[in-house]
């Protein structure tokens, strides 16, 4: 399924409960940098809560998967709006009651800024170890590994896959604070983290969590950025927490 943001196609899969009830909760679920919505831990995610009886739509993010621009162009403004579009298409459903929200990685950090913009209508919000970082690190001059100049910024970085992207990734990054979104949103919050992540350092969950008002912390021993070890982890936590939110 398309659903377009201005102009930008965007490609998402909206996926209901068995049984097709007639009124369920959502969740809009977004992946990391260099990811996809079919990847297996965010597919693995939306099964978790079909099968709990919440609705799920995952779409591929700007310049990502099969969705419209190009990957060096892409930036965490561009992602964000793509959230908010992605909201009020799940908002928009006929069957759909409450809205959750839930990100992995520097989709969890777009959750997160999401969340504190759309305050009356995230009902809970799951960041998967977030890349929350990613604006503090840009203003001090190191991403993907790489120093820079934070008042010289280069026209482009090399990500990891070796692509580029372009220096306007940057100057988007360092005007984010993380710290006013914590502060705004007072909903329930879990968030997950593997304490072997080679991406994101686990502390940064743990600085995380103690900024809401209302988080849980599910730290999972040894496992990886994408959770390569414990994935079943991850879910028992979401099954768990989204138990407990929706009673089952
Ligand atoms: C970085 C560290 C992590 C970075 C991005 C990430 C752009 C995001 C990781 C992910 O989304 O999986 O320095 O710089």
């Amino acid at each position: 399924m398309i659903i377009m943001d201005d102009g930008i196609r965007l490609d998402a899969r909206l996926d209901m409960p068995a049984g097709n009830p007639r009124r369920c909760p959502i969740a809009v679920v977004i992946h990391g940098f260099t990811g996809n919505k079919e990847e297996r831990h965010i597919t693995a995610v939306c099964r978790t809560l079909n099968d709990m009886g919440v609705a799920t739509l995952r779409a591929d993010m700007y310049g990502h998967g099969e969705s419209g621009g190009e990957f060096r162009n892409h930036t965490l403004f561009k992602w964000l709006t793509n959230a908010l579009t992605l909201i009020d298409y799940a908002r928009g459903q006929e069957f759909a009651t409450d809205l959750y929200l839930c990100g992995h990685s520097q989709g969890g950090l777009t959750a997160v800024l999401a969340a504190a913009m759309e305050r009356d209508v995230v009902k809970g919000l799951i960041p998967l170890s977030p890349a929350v970082m990613i604006p503090q690190i840009a203003r001090e001059g190191e991403l993907l590994g790489q120093q820079f100049d934070p008042e010289h910024i280069p026209d482009e970085l090399l990500s990891w896959d070796g692509r580029a992207l372009s220096g306007n990734y940057i100057r988007v990054a360092q005007t984010i604070r993380v710290e006013d979104a914590v502060e705004r949103y007072k909903g329930p919050v879990l968030i997950v983290h593997g304490d072997a992540d080679e991406a994101v350092p686990v502390r940064y969950a743990h600085e995380l969590a103690a900024g809401y008002a209302n988080a849980e912390l599910v730290i999972v021993p040894g496992d990886t950025h994408c959770y390569d070890h414990r994935l079943d982890a991850v879910l028992d936590a979401v099954r768990r927490w989204m138990g407990e939110r929706i009673g089952k």
